[in-house]
């Protein structure tokens, strides 16, 4: 569905601005953990929401990916899925700085695969350099089941925050 639409800008002779994907294995379909690392989590073929592979941990443990520092007013979606059949919740954290970062608690949508967008818990300036996505311990007797799949953080260099949304798109529709 991609390609006409890009064909399309392209012929107009905008200028082409395409989000660019700045996690490597979100979707684990490497089959390893790696570049991700963890104190816990592992490589999980048990129903991933798709492909192969998802992560997985029992218990409050850390999943993490470090990247080159980008410009997090150009980050245009953060976007995740996750299945904890015990329903309880889980946390999240954006590093800005080696021990500067923010922790959210996001509370679990049900017991299978839900799609999480953490966009909205993003600063609105700094340099994002990396996601760290916690598990769980309690809530229930059982057991702290956590799987992860298709992590997806996205960033376009040529738009700001406030443009990157289907505003543009309007914009460029209105143009004509
Ligand atoms: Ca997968």
């Amino acid at each position: 569905m991609r390609s006409p639409f890009l064909l399309l800008l392209t012929a107009t002779g905008l200028a082409l601005a395409v989000p660019v994907e700045l996690l490597e294995n979100g979707d684990f379909e490497s089959g390893v953990l790696s570049p991700w690392t963890t104190n816990s989590w592992t490589i999980s073929t048990t129903e991933p929401h798709w492909g192969a592979y998802c992560a997985f941990v029992e218990g409050n443990y850390w999943i993490r990916q470090d990247f080159t520092p980008v410009d997090v007013s150009k980050v245009v979606s953060v976007t995740f899925w996750h299945r904890q059949p015990e329903v309880a919740l889980f946390g999240i954290e954006f590093y800005y700085g080696q021990s500067d970062y923010d922790f959210d608690i996001i509370h679990a949508q049900g017991p299978d695969w839900s799609e999480y967008d953490a966009t909205y818990l993003l600063r609105p300036a700094g340099n994002l350099e990396a996601v760290r996505i916690w598990g769980y311990s309690g809530g229930g007797p059982d057991p702290d089941y956590n799987y992860l799949d298709d992590v997806s953080i996205m960033y376009d260099e040529d738009l700001s925050l406030d443009q990157a949304t289907f505003g543009t798109i309007k914009a460029l529709f209105a143009a004509d």
